[in-house]
This record gives structure tokens, C-alpha cells and sequence, in this order.
């Protein structure tokens, strides 16, 4: 598989009133602008033509592009986020999908469904049940990707906030996992590569076209997936930490 284009949109100055549980203070706008720039380089130095959103202000954690749609090869999908503040950002974004996409579908209410929950596998699709993902929303994306010939189950979630805060697929069978995806069932058939609990947050990596992107200040992890075989590009993500977001939440790749 390869990806060709990443959307993405600017963080916002009211980047500051973010959702988080994080604990490790606010975001400084300017030094999250800049590590964001320097994130859309790195995309692009991984192939990918690159579509920038502009900032929203009336949405405080749009920067995070990836929950609001599933973008997968034959079809998206647009979310409909379990948290109220993000509801909204699925309209801001709808039109920008429609250019990309023929077919587009939607999650609709009761179902629940931010995309950071859902993580793929070839085809498959494994969607974390988590407090922004619930049971109604993940079977109405199994009913959609079954329509175009794809499939998905559920994993539950503990503590993690979603799916892929935990878990990331280096293709190749290789999956990033830590603390409660280290012994869940659905991942035994996996190749994992250990993340130790004092590196949690890196187990949020993204591959692209045969690279990894790791976030920086993670030693062992980064030394993991290079003895893996792969090619790293470590990038400082520290002001959106600070807002539980990582790289994958970063982007929409397809
Ligand atoms: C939120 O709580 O929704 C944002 N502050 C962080 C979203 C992170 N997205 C992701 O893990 N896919």
C-alpha cells in the first residue's frame, strides 16, 4: 500500500482550550506552528502531496484532523465525534473530502465514532470501543466497509483515550503496542514490537510509504522500530502532547 496526499489543518490560537487529560500544561501556539510545519515537511518528504486546512478558532482541537473522517481506498467515511466540542469540525471538512471522494458515507447519531479509533490492517479495520467510539457507532463503519467489501471488529479499550493512543501498524505485520495491547487476543497474530510503559505516548507512530515517524525524546522506541528495519524521522510533538494528540491524529493520509 502507498499513500499519495495527507490533509491537515493549522492549529488554532484557542489551541489552548483543547480537550486533555494530560497534566503537562498548555500548548504554546508559535512553538506548536512550528513543530506542525515542520510535520507537513515531513509528509511531504515521505511523498505525499500535502493539502493544508486553514486554522479554525471555532474549533479548539480541529488541528486534529484524523478523527473527523476514515479515509480508506475505496471509500470515506465521515465520523461523528463522541465528544460534544468536536461534533462540528465533521462540516468543516465534509467538502474538502467530497473532492477526493466519490463515494462518502457518515456516522450518524446514536453511533459515535472518532476516527483515532480505528486503525487498518490491509483491509481489515480494528475500532477501539472507547468513551469517544461507542457499540452502535463502530457497527454502523462495519456495516459501511462490508458494503464495499472491507471488514472490522471491535477491541475494547481500558485506558487509553483511542485505539491508535496505544496501538500502530508498521505494515508488514509489525504493530506498535503498549500496556494493554501487549497481551489483547485480537493482536497475538502480530509481530510486536514492545513499547515499555515510561514511553507510552510513542506508541503513536505513523508509517508512510516505508517510513516510520516517531516522535522525538522516545530512545527505546526509536531504537526498536529502526533494529525493525525500518527508516525513522523523528519529529517534536510536544505542544500537542500537552493535548493528548500524537502524529497520527495529525493527518488524514490516503
Ligand atoms: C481530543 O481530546 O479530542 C484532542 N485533544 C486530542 C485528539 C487526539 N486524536 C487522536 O488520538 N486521534
Amino acid at each position: 500500500m502507498e499513500f499519495t496526499k495527507a490533509i491537515v489543518r493549522k492549529p488554532c490560537k484557542n489551541l489552548v482550550h483543547g480537550l486533555t487529560n494530560a497534566n503537562i500544561g498548555l500548548p504554546d501556539y508559535d512553538k506548536a506552528v512550528n513543530q506542525h510545519d515542520l510535520y507537513v515537511s515531513a509528509l511531504m518528504n515521505c511523498g505525499l502531496e500535502v493539502l493544508e486546512l486553514p486554522a479554525d478558532e471555532n474549533y479548539p482541537d480541529s488541528t486534529f484532523v484524523e478523527d473527523v473522517a476514515l479515509l480508506t481506498p475505496r471509500c470515506a467515511i465521515i465520523t461523528n465525534p463522541g465528544a460534544p466540542s468536536r461534533r462540528g469540525e465533521v462540516d468543516t471538512i465534509k467538502d474538502t473530502i467530497a473532492e477526493f471522494y466519490n463515494s462518502v458515507e457518515r456516522i450518524e447519531s446514536p453511533g459515535t465514532l472518532e476516527a483515532g479509533d480505528v486503525m487498518m490492517v490491509g483491509d481489515h479495520y480494528y475500532i477501539g470501543l472507547s468513551e469517544r467510539t461507542n457499540a452502535e457507532g463502530a457497527n454502523q463503519l462495519i456495516k459501511i466497509l462490508n458494503r464495499y467489501e472491507m471488514t472490522g471488529s471491535v477491541v475494547e479499550l481500558k485506558s487509553v483515550l483511542h485505539l491508535k493512543t496505544g496501538v500502530a501498524y508498521l505494515e508488514n505485520n509489525a504493530l506498535l503496542a503498549c500496556g494493554e495491547f501487549l497481551s489483547n487476543p485480537e493482536f497475538e497474530k502480530f509481530n510486536i514490537i514492545e513499547i515499555p510503559l515510561e514511553e507510552s505516548y510513542a506508541a503513536n507512530c505513523i508509517w508512510v510509504n516505508d517510513r516510520v515517524l516517531v516522535p522525538k525524546g522516545f530512545p527505546v522506541t526509536a531504537g526498536k522500530i529502526k533494529a525493525a528495519g525500518y527508516r525513522i524521522i523523528e519529529l517534536d510533538v510536544s505542544e500537542f502532547q500537552k493535548l493528548d494528540g500524537g502524529l497520527s491524529c495529525l493527518s488524514l493520509r490516503f
